[in-house]
């Protein structure tokens, strides 16, 4: 209990004293002009002969402020130059003041700090320390523009309307969904088993392609009715497939011998005998016969979950037969990747004065993590795509990542003649489709 008190009575203590240095504190200097002034930011650089000081200069006080003087000195308070000014600044707004020390650069040393200070008609003043700079060449000025338009080179609009989606990051978005990218694969055959009749010519690579060079197999058993059996397979991908194309071509020494071709069904666990998976023929003597099927829905059923696949080729007849196999085939297609890369173009542009630097900002999400997100821009002189930024996407879907990059050496390239930009936000996923929101989308022209 005694130690609570003596903590209440010194905080008592304190909160007294506080208040009290507070009150003294905040006591005017000068009652009688309650002018005061901050210079918030400068430069200070020679020009010629002379130096010349801008100043942002805040009135911070409670009346007008008419800044008359401003001085030039060195660290050690010693005057380089001294000017009469006319500026008045109302009471909290900033004023730009640039000053001109005429002649005084012969008594400046670059990269040393100064300070310069400003001076009201009642004495009021404020100093701040710049360091001598050499002059700006020339000024360059700063615009901003979002795009007008779009083209979707890879993808599928969704929503989002321009310029106005793209002008803040506030939920309203432009969207687009990934477009499927096909891609065909060819499996030949890898291995070969005969399990009725004999080679008598030829091997699993004459099975490969279509180029008159055959298998040559024939009936080991008779009597009649005479059979052959053959078994071949390989190995595919295990994309998801849209198509599967299968079959052979071949001919036989002989007519009416019937052939059937079956493709094993690795969810069946069987050769299927009739639909998909399963084709039959009889041959015409001396005729090469194509024969192929083509499945649409659910291919993946006749491959294995590693992508090996099988077929079974068998030929009955009476009389004794060859058989001559030029190729076995197992074609799929599939989708590879998805792509969204819509490009968006930005008019008006200036084209009085040299660009020489361009800045982009993109906001952008999507829905699956971390997908690889490129930025590229039109290359007006060279014509051509130049990548000028590139990222993973967050690893957490739905999460806005927002980037910015400036293109300095050449930014001038990326601007046409008329005053337009191209640029594209491309991302891409090998594992499924997937949606993009930009949010933000702005370039930042920097002339000279
Ligand atoms: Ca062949
Ligand atoms: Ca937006």
């Amino acid at each position: 209990v005694l130690l609570l008190i003596v903590i209440a009575v010194a905080a008592a203590v304190l909160v007294y004293m506080w208040t009290v240095g507070y009150a003294i504190q905040m006591r005017p200097t000068t009652p009688e002009a309650p002018e005061r002034l901050k210079i918030e930011a400068g430069s200070l650089y020679v020009s010629g002969s002379d130096v010349v000081a801008e100043l942002y200069v805040r009135n911070i006080g409670g009346a007008l402020a008419h800044v008359r003087n401003a001085y030039l000195l060195t660290a050690a308070g010693e005057v380089v130059g001294s000017v009469l000014v006319d500026s008045t600044i109302d009471v909290g707004k900033v004023e730009a003041i640039t000053v001109t020390f005429e002649g005084a650069a012969s008594s400046l040393a670059l990269g040393r700090p100064y300070i310069v200070r400003v001076v009201t008609s009642l004495g009021v003043e404020s100093a701040i320390a710049l360091k001598a700079m050499k002059a700006p060449s020339a000024l360059i000025s700063v615009y901003e523009f979002h795009p007008s338009s779009y083209e979707m080179l890879r993808g599928i609009y969704v929503s989002g309307r321009l310029p106005e989606s793209l002008k803040g990051v506030d939920g309203d978005c432009f969207v687009a969904d990934a477009e499927p990218i096909q891609a065909e694969g060819s499996y030949t055959p890898s291995w070969l088993n005969v399990l009725e009749g004999s080679i008598t010519e030829g091997d699993v690579e004459k099975l490969s392609s279509n180029d008159d060079q055959y298998l040559v197999v024939k009936p080991t058993h008779p009597p009649p009715p005479r059979k052959l059996s053959l078994s071949v397979g390989g190995s595919s991908n295990t994309a998801r497939w849209d198509r599967l194309v299968w079959g052979a071509s071949f001919k036989f020494d002989k007519s009416g011998v019937s052939v059937t071709l079956q493709l094993y069904n690795y969810a069946e666990g069987r050769y299927p005998t009739s639909g998909d998976g399963f084709i039959s023929c009889t041959s015409q003597a001396n005729v090469e016969q194509l024969v192929k099927q083509t499945i649409t829905s659910s291919s993946e059923r006749f491959r294995a979950a590693d992508g090996s696949w099988r077929m079974l080729i068998n030929a009955t007849a009476v009389p004794e037969f060859d058989a001559y196999f030029d190729y076995v085939f197992y074609n799929v297609t599939y989708t590879a990747i998805y792509i969204v890369q819509p490009i968006f173009i930005f008019a008006g542009l200036k084209t009085d004065g040299v660009t020489v630097k361009l800045a982009v900002d993109v906001a952008s999400k999507y829905n699956l993590s971390s997908l690889p997100v490129e930025v590229a821009l039109w290359n007006y002189r060279a014509s051509r795509w130049d990548v000028a930024y590139s990222y993973a996407s967050n690893p957490s879907p739905g999460q806005l990542d927002a980037i910015r990059f400036e293109v300095a050496s050449g930014a001038a390239d990326y601007v046409s003649g008329s005053g337009e930009a191209r640029l594209y936000v491309k991302a891409t996923s090998s594992t499924g489709p997937f949606r993009q929101w930009i949010d933000l989308l702005r370039l930042t022209q920097c002339v000279r």
